[in-house]
């Protein structure tokens, strides 16, 4: 585990942590009607108490009714249909909102296509007891891909190198989307300024939180490449978060020279502070799929 030493995170491990509350698995779905039975199933199978979100932007592949008729087998999973594709950020950030709203003490973020295996998230909420927030990485002692070609490994170890040098963060795995928040964190970290696109959503997060003073603990994954169903990653995706990355080192870098050291979420209670509570999912309908 890479415990964040040396930064201001590291302070986390002399604190004491809460309970957990229950846990809310968001699934963000576009075009996922190969793949969303298996594994909300797997979740369910792999953590039975938690409860279950599938956010769906409209996917014209009928995603959405699969959801809906898992929702109606099982009380522990809902459906938020939204609107149409707005893109990953967007739709984890309804979530997020959605879940704090209904009481949810543990928010987790899982892709679709199966590349977040359901049966580690037990290791990942064994991390949370002690920790505010836990990324699932690829790049740490034991963690790995399988499956992937050598130029996605190359693209995305590169995007946590320079994305860990440009915004100083004592992180290896920055840019993954296997993650589990307590929502004291999500509270505290400003999620209404955050970027909602591509890999810039899930490195503004990291970001975030450990510039708060989080105590943020990597743990090991095995990010299994997907089998069924098309990619939504693209290379404006990419783009967009090198120059996204770029343009907040270079703030961060100006703003300490001129002795304007802000911070994203600018919490300056600690690690305990809380924020104002989220504003509810606009575009969006849950549904339990039993209407
Ligand atoms: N709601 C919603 N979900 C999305 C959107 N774009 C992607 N997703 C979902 O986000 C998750 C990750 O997307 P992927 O296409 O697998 O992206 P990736 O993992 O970077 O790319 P691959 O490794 O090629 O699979 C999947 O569950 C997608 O269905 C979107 O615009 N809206
Ligand atoms: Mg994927």
């Amino acid at each position: 585990m890479n415990d964040g030493d040396g930064t201001p995170a590291a302070a986390g491990r002399e604190r004491r942590f809460g309970p957990l509350g229950t846990a809310l698995v968001i699934i963000p779905t576009y075009n996922e009607a190969e793949n969303i039975k298996a594994i909300v199933a797997r979740v369910r199978e792999a953590v039975p108490e938690a409860h279950v979100l599938v956010a769906d932007d409209n996917s014209p592949d009928g995603t959405g009714e699969l959801a809906d008729e898992l929702a109606a087998a099982d009380d522990h999973v809902q459906v938020m249909h939204r609107k149409g594709k707005e893109g990953l950020g967007a739709a984890y950030l309804a979530g997020f909102r959605w879940g704090m709203e209904h009481g949810y003490g543990v928010l987790i973020e899982m892709d679709a296509d199966g590349s977040h295996q359901p049966e580690e998230l037990p290791r990942l909420l064994t991390a949370l007891k002690g920790a505010d927030l836990v990324l699932g990485s690829r790049w740490v002692p034991g963690g790995r891909v399988v499956n992937w070609p050598k130029s996605r490994e190359f693209i995305s170890r590169g995007g946590s190198m320079y994305s860990r040098i440009a915004l100083d963060l004592p992180l290896r795995d920055i840019t993954g989307g296997y993650r589990a928040f307590r929502r004291e964190t999500l509270e505290g970290i400003g999620l209404e300024e955050v970027a909602s696109q591509g890999y810039c959503f899930q490195v503004d997060l990291a970001r975030r939180a450990i510039k708060a003073g989080y105590h943020v603990v990597e743990v090991p994954i095995t990010f299994v490449e997907r089998e069924l169903g098309d990619s939504k990653m693209s290379r404006d995706i990419l783009v967009e978060a090198l120059w996204r990355v770029t343009t907040w080192g270079v703030g961060e870098r100006v703003g300490k020279v001129l002795g304007r050291d802000k911070r994203p979420g600018d919490k300056s209670s600690g690690p305990a502070g809380t924020a104002e509570p989220a504003e509810s999912a606009e575009s969006a309908k849950v549904s339990d799929g039993k209407a």
